[in-house]
């Protein structure tokens, strides 16, 4: 079987597929062993597109809500009934009328990863919330303060590292997350045959149990452990700055901010004992090459951006931010505002706040967990229209049941997705986008974030009369911007493509339209000096490259304070929670399935079903201790919301902590009657909209205190 090659673009993992058409009409995919960078790997979710793209449930046709209930309308119908609405809401009220919220797949997406921008700047709103405040904003926030942007990201050099310390990722499963590589499996495997591989989580995941050691630890608790290991390197003189030192401000800061926390105090808070920690200082102290990742269980918790600091200071502080087998940058080919020659702004923050919730803004955005009340609120300037983009908020942030509440409020909502999901049924006009066959793909994101250099471009596989997004967006932002409906697209994106090319000193390919015309640009100005062209000739990906040194060229001042402000702003929480004692509440963590993508392919038979459950895990301990059977139902609270779930029990969780995924909860129609028989609960019918990480908001879906006990009566609340 032969197969056209196709870059996956369901997760970060980035895995070249070879599609085919089998004589049945059904599609065939497997791992194109070619592939410069997957070199024929593949996962379930990558084996299974073939039957997304098929799912007779997959929206094709816009649709419109009449007298509460959705129809199939023509293209011209749907933009007509935005034009209609929109403008004279934006006129009325203000361009902070409306607000958007964009999910993950946007950054799975050329069309999103390009258009989205001109998008968010035509409707002008600064009300702006994304998947990132229930994900990484702390790492990126960090990054930015260290490093000069959100996307100067130091990743594991995961081929070249004789020792890895990961805390709160499971790469196992997800296929790795801000560190962009296929086959995780394989690549772990070999650091352990070499050298060492250590997770530090509150479950004994894949990983873990793949891993050369796992240290369970409790949850929210990460930035003590961190502090403690800081703490040992200064007490052990084991600090050694490496080729880094030149570039670094603040140690001696670090050095008075970890004397206050040594391991005997993060023992009790961590449930890790202060001989391993003080062993896990000097390993990493001692290994050759060697560095720390973190990942969500260090982000969307309740000290994220302490935690996030944290990880990259002990990078730093053993000579291993940089250098071959440490953390190093990434040199993207296009696209990375890092690799741009001449001096940057800084990065900084809170430049406005939310009207009701306060809280500021990062990277031109508020809180996801703020959104229901910003729309909620009462008062004149109040968030009045929602458009969504690829995202699934009710299922995805905390605080479902006031979400779902507010979306009824509003006076119009539009979603691009290629589903009806639990948040998409309250648009009034949902516009779908083409499926991931039927649209090319150049991961413009994920390269940046990438543990090899690479750059591979794949066209669409089928054809389609659903427009593509980047259209659709386009036209979203005419009607936003006062030119209409009726706004020629091409004129749009010629004008768009001009403007791209100015600013980037390059000149727009003729032939070329759409993101194509775009990526050109960003190919010709990144460092590689490829085109378009370049990328399109090598079907299986251009390998560029392991990764090399930057700084200090990659930092936007020059130099790195490892003590900025905004970040250290945290330690006075952090502190009162050190000098609490050590909680007895049950804490509330997610986790992943191999199965599952987030909230939005429980769709696909072969992916949702045993095996692939929602049940709340729960220690044998904790079982026992709240009368509580394998199999039975639990009602799990929190400070705001609560939900009934399957209990399954398992030594694989510490004892004190409960798990459930997110992602689940599915309602009737939405997004599919597949979703619909196997339906699960929603993990963020939970929350506590009080408790989100102090410097970025980011809601704390893992260390959520909950209580648990047998669930004799259904709550009014289930979805
Ligand atoms: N409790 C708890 N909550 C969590 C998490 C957790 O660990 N625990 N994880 C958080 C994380 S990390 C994330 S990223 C968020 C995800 O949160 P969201 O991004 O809000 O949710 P997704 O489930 O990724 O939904 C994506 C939507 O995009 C649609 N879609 C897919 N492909 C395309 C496309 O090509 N075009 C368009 N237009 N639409 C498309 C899908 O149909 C789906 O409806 O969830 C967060 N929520
Ligand atoms: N199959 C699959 N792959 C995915 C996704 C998916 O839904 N399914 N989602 C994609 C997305 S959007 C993302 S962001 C990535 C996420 O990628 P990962 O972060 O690797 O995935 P998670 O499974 O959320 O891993 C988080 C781990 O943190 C642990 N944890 C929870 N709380 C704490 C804590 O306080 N401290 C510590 N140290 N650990 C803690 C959890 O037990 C869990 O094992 O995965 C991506 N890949
Ligand atoms: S690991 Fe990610 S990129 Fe690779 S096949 Fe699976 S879903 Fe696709
Ligand atoms: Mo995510």
């Amino acid at each position: 079987m032969s197969g056209v090659p196709v870059t996956c673009p369901l997760c970060e993992a980035t895995c070249g597929l070879l599609v085919s058409t089998r004589e049945d009409g059904t599609i065939g995919v497997r791992g194109d062993r070619d592939d410069v960078f997957s070199r024929g790997y593949l996962c379930p979710k990558g084996a299974s597109i073939g039957e997304l793209h098929a799912d007779p449930d997959r929206l094709r046709r816009p649709l419109l809500k009449r007298g509460g209930r959705h129809v199939e309308v023509d293209w011209e119908e749907a933009f007509a009934e935005i034009e209609r609405r929109l403008p004279p809401l934006l006129d009325t009220h203000g361009r902070d009328a409306v607000a958007v919220y964009f999910g993950n797949p946007t950054a799975h997406n050329l069309s999103g990863a390009l258009y989205l921008r001109p998008l968010l700047k035509a409707l002008g709103t600064r009300n702006v919330f994304s998947a990132g405040t229930v994900d990484q904003a702390p790492k990126t926030f960090v990054c930015g303060y260290l490093y000069g942007d959100a996307a100067t990201i130091a990743v594991p050099d995961l081929d070249r590292t004789n020792y890895l310390l990961v805390l709160g990722g499971n790469p196992l499963v997800s296929n790795g997350s801000l560190m962009t590589a296929p086959d995780m499996r394989g690549r772990l495997r070999a650091i352990t045959a070499r050298g060492k591989v250590v997770v530090v989580d509150p479950r004994r995941t894949r990983t873990a149990e793949a891993a050369s050691e796992h240290v369970p630890i409790r949850p929210g608790s990460d930035a003590l452990l961190l502090l403690a290991m800081v703490h040992t390197l200064f007490a052990e003189d084991l600090v050694d700055l490496g080729l880094a030192a030149p570039y670094v401000d603040g140690l001696e800061q670090v050095r008075a901010i970890a004397a206050e926390v040594g391991p005997e105090d993060a023992a009790p808070h961590t449930g890790i004992d202060a001989g391993t920690i003080r062993r896990l200082a000097r390993e990493l102290a001692a290994a050759d090459r060697a560095v720390v990742y973190g990942r969500m269980g260090t982000t969307a918790q309740p000290f994220g951006t302490l935690a996030s600091w944290l990880i990259d200071v002990l990078n730093i502080l053993t000579g291993n931010l940089d250098t071959p087998g440490g953390a190093m940058f990434p040199l993207a080919a296009a696209g990375q505002a890092n690799t741009r020659p001449g001096p940057r702004r800084p990065f900084r923050h809170g430049r406005w706040h939310g009207r009701a919730s306060g809280r500021p803004e990062v990277m031109g955005e508020l809180p996801a967990a703020t959104l229901a009340e910003e729309i909620a609120a009462p008062g004149e300037d109040r968030v009045r229209a929602l458009v969504t983009l690829s995202g699934n908020p009710v299922l995805s942030v905390p605080g479902a049941t006031r979400l779902e509440a507010a979306l009824e409020e509003l006076e119009l909502m539009v979603s691009i997705d290629v589903y009806l999901n639990e948040t998409t049924r309250h648009a009034d006009v949902v516009l779908p986008g083409p499926s991931p066959l039927e649209r090319s793909h150049y991961d413009l994101l994920l390269y940046q974030y990438s543990v090899r250099n690479i750059a591979r471009y794949s066209p669409a596989v089928h054809d389609t009369d659903v427009p593509p997004e980047w259209h659709t967006m386009l036209r979203l932002a005419a009607i936003a911007g006062g030119l209409g409906a009726g706004a020629a697209v091409t004129d749009l994106d010629d004008a768009l493509a001009q403007s791209m090319a100015e600013l980037n000193a390059a000149t727009p390919e003729p032939g070329l339209c759409g993101p194509e015309r775009l990526l050109d640009i960003l190919l010709k100005a990144g460092p590689y000096d490829l085109t378009f062209a370049d990328v399109a000739a090598a079907p299986h990906g251009l390998d560029l490259g392991p990764l090399q040194p930057r700084l200090p060229g990659v930092l936007a001042t020059g130099r790195i304070d490892l003590v900025p402000e905004p970040v250290l702003a945290d330690l006075d929480r952090l502190r009162t929670f050190a000098a609490r004692q050590p909680g007895a509440e049950l804490l509330l963590i997610g986790r992943r399935h191999l199965r599952s993508n987030n909230s939005w392919m429980h769709n696909v038979a072969t992916l949702n079903r045993a095996g692939n459950d929602c049940t709340l895990h729960l220690h044998p301990d904790d079982a026992a201790r709240l009368g509580l059977a394998d199999g039975s139902d639990a009602l799990v609270c929190s400070a705001d919301g609560e939900v009934v779930a399957p209990v399954e029990v398992t030594d694989t969780i510490a004892a004190g902590v409960v798990c459930l995924p997110h992602g689940w909860g599915h309602q009737v129609g939405a997004p599919g009657r597949v979703a619909a028989a196997r339906p699960g609960v929603n993990a963020n019918m939970l929350g506590d909209l009080a408790l989100l990480d102090g410097p970025t908001g980011t809601a704390a879906v893992n260390a959520l205190p909950v209580t648990v006990r047998p669930a004799t009566v259904q709550p009014a609340t289930g979805t």
